[in-house]
């Protein structure tokens, strides 16, 4: 183990740097101090952008193995619930950290530890309609759009955030432990789609749509009054993961982004009819793109302008109403993503049922706040792309990335081009189309959503595989395409399959993300069991007791390979029984877990970090905890049993 231990102080190692100096991977190997004096030496060779150089220009996705990606990819997994790690540009799975989901592995929704994130931040309403079910939180999540926290334009790494659709909610993902430590659930609105972090001067803010229009009083008594249904646009402070303020907009909220400069929001709507059916929600040729005045709505609030709703204050920005707040660009046709480029100053609107996508100049948004100015006057480009226009990255370079479902393609596109195009130049900004396989929806840069966009690759998210994998039945996975954009011909250089549907990613420098290898034991995460343990007069890292308080049991221990601190224990049926475990390994990649052998209990147990988890003992019997994680040679023998004596005993 003594690799292991040396091993724990590869926290904030920068792969990038270790590549540039040649005796590097031997120091890494032997995992020394003085590996790390040379690696930090590695740092004056002046390399920037956090790619290798050499990968850069052959466009090599393979990396050999021991290699380290120069990418982190954060990835969505729609309807799984959970927030996937991977390396870009291998497309190796890293992680799967669960946010709106359940997880068998690692006891999230079981675990106190999770159950707090998980029900802490429901409205009251949900919890007595999950209690009545028998449940204290939801079991699914339709995880889209992760983001990260951004600090003056580009990414931080301190904070992920997501959205889910299905159950109006916002989590965050700590990036240090990747664990989810918040998930909010949004009152008043009605399903978060579009979700973005505001980027300058930091997050700050994180934008959130509410996709499903509602009465504003949604208590069953109204169905077929379309004009008393709302939308409603939010914005929550990421730093205590509380709603800020709400605004009630005209139409539907479809993706949302927001400026460089800390002014301005702006979401699509594709369904500005406000339609309650299909053929009614495509009704318009042109819907709108939403800006949000974030000064004056801060303003609001301060001043009083708002109606309180469900504890949180509420301004109406509907057409019409106060134009202070917002302002509606017609947009051709049931826009849906919209996305903001690096040079800090447009903004692509994807025209999905229109084959163009409008390009926004924020920076003349202050005029259609000031005057009676025409909103299509922020519009300085509508380049026709082709059909199905859905999402647009940037490589940082001018170029813009469009993804065009329909005709499975990808469209590279100058934006200088369409520019001088719109205003009647006889010039077409179409670079070159790839296919891609097949019916893209999302795509993203390196970096690309950032202002530290560096152009090494673009990836395709599709809808579809069909026959690009072996078959696995009728459930087919999806397909992801990384593109390499070095050369104006857009060249696909790798397919992947990947399950149940990841709508999006961002892909992020790997030396902005440093997660720890071993937890604080002054961690928040698990403070409560840190302040039972108090009370009940138990030391975490040394003591393995068992405390009787009424009918509730509380089982001590901890956990050091190869065994449980405690070889067995004693409850009785019926007793609501506790197990805090404290693994008290501190190296580098020694997790333990507790499983309860038909008990249907499991959890993981990382690196110095303590896991609690609750359930009733009423299954009489000797009941074997085993850990599930291999952890030693001795793993299997790593194991203790419960005894639950049956009630009367
Ligand atoms: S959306 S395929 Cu849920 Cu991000 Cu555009
Ligand atoms: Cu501890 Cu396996």
């Amino acid at each position: 183990m003594g690799d292991q231990v040396n091993q724990t102080k590869r926290k904030g190692l920068n792969r990038r740097q270790m590549l540039s100096a040649t005796a590097a991977g031997a120091a890494f190997t032997a995992g020394s101090g003085g590996g790390m004096a040379l690696l930090g030496g590695a740092a004056g060779l002046g390399v920037s952008g956090g790619i290798s150089p050499v990968q850069a220009a052959t466009g090599k996705v393979e990396l050999s193995p021991g290699e380290l990606d120069p990418y982190f990819g954060f990835w969505s997994s729609g309807q799984t619930g959970e927030l996937r790690i991977l390396g870009f540009p291998s497309m190796r799975e890293l992680m799967r950290v669960p946010v709106f989901n359940r997880c068998s592995a690692t006891g999230w929704g079981q675990t106190n530890e999770s159950l707090k994130v998980m029900t802490e931040g429901l409205l009251p309403e949900t919890k007595e309609f999950l209690a009545k079910r028998n449940q204290v939180t939801y079991d699914n999540g339709d995880l889209h759009h992760p983001h990260m926290s951004f600090t003056d334009g580009t990414y931080d790494g301190r904070y992920l955030f997501m959205n889910d659709k299905a159950n109006t909610r916002v989590a965050r993902v700590r990036c240090d432990v990747m664990k989810c430590d918040k998930i909010l659930e949004i009152p008043n609105a009605h399903d978060i789609h579009g979700m973005r972090p505001q980027k300058y001067p930091r997050t700050g803010y994180v934008f959130a749509n509410g996709e499903h229009e509602a009465p504003l009083v949604n208590d069953g008594s109204i169905l077929d009054s379309p004009e008393e249904y709302v939308n409603i646009f939010t914005a929550i402070d990421g730093d205590t993961m509380e709603v800020a303020w709400q605004v009630i907009v005209s139409g539907n909220l479809d993706n949302c982004d927001c400026d460089y400069q800390g002014k301005y929001a702006f979401s699509t709507s594709y369904n500005s009819e406000m339609g309650m059916n299909l053929a009614e929600m495509t009704a318009n040729e042109m819907d709108h793109v939403v800006v949000f005045n974030i000064a004056e709505i801060e303003k609001a609030v301060q001043s009083g302008d708002y109606q309180e709703l469900n504890g949180v204050p509420v301004i109406d920005g509907r057409k019409g109403k106060n134009k202070k707040y917002t302002r509606y660009i017609p947009i051709p046709n049931s826009p849906h993503g919209i996305n903001t480029a690096p040079d800090q100053k447009h903004v692509v609107v994807n025209g999905k049922l229109s084959p163009t996508c409008s390009v926004l100049d924020v920076t003349k948004f202050d005029a259609l706040f000031e005057g009676d100015v025409d909103p299509r006057s922020a519009v300085v480009a509508e380049p026709e792309l082709g059909l199905g226009p859905l999402h647009t990255a940037f490589d940082g370079k001018g170029y813009a990335y469009t993804t065009l479902f329909l005709d499975s393609q990808m469209v590279k596109w100058d934006m200088e081009k369409a520019i001088r195009a719109f205003n009647g130049e006889d010039v077409s900004p179409i670079i070159s189309k790839v296919d891609v396989h097949y019916q893209p929806g999302h795509n993203h840069t390196t970096m690309g959503e950032t202002k530290e966009a560096d152009g090494t690759w673009l990836i395709s998210l599709n809808k579809f595989s069909k026959d690009r994998f072996l078959n696995v039945g009728p459930l087919k996975p999806e397909n992801e395409q990384i593109i390499d954009i070095s050369t104006d011909e857009m060249k696909v250089v790798h397919d992947g399959p990947t399950f149940a549907e990841p709508h999006d990613v961002i892909l992020v420098r790997s030396d902005i993300v440093n997660p720890v290898s071993v937890w604080d034991r002054a961690d928040p995460f698990f403070a409560d069991a840190v302040e039972q343990a108090k009370v009940d007069g138990i030391e975490l890292e040394y003591d393995n007791k068992v405390i009787r308080d009424g009918n509730k049991v509380r089982v001590y221990m901890t956990s050091m390979a190869p065994v449980f601190g405690l070889e067995k224990f004693t409850v009785k049926q019926g007793d609501e029984v506790t197990v805090i475990i404290t693994n008290i390994d501190d190296i580098d990649d020694l997790t333990h877990g507790f499983t309860l052998g038909n008990y249907g209990v499991a959890m993981e147990l990382a690196p110095q970090a303590t896991a609690s988890v609750t359930f009733t003992a009423d299954r009489p019997g000797v009941h074997w905890y085993y850990c599930q994680w291999f952890c030693h040679a001795l793993h299997m023998e790593m194991r203790g049993r419960m005894l639950v004596e049956p009630q009367g005993v």
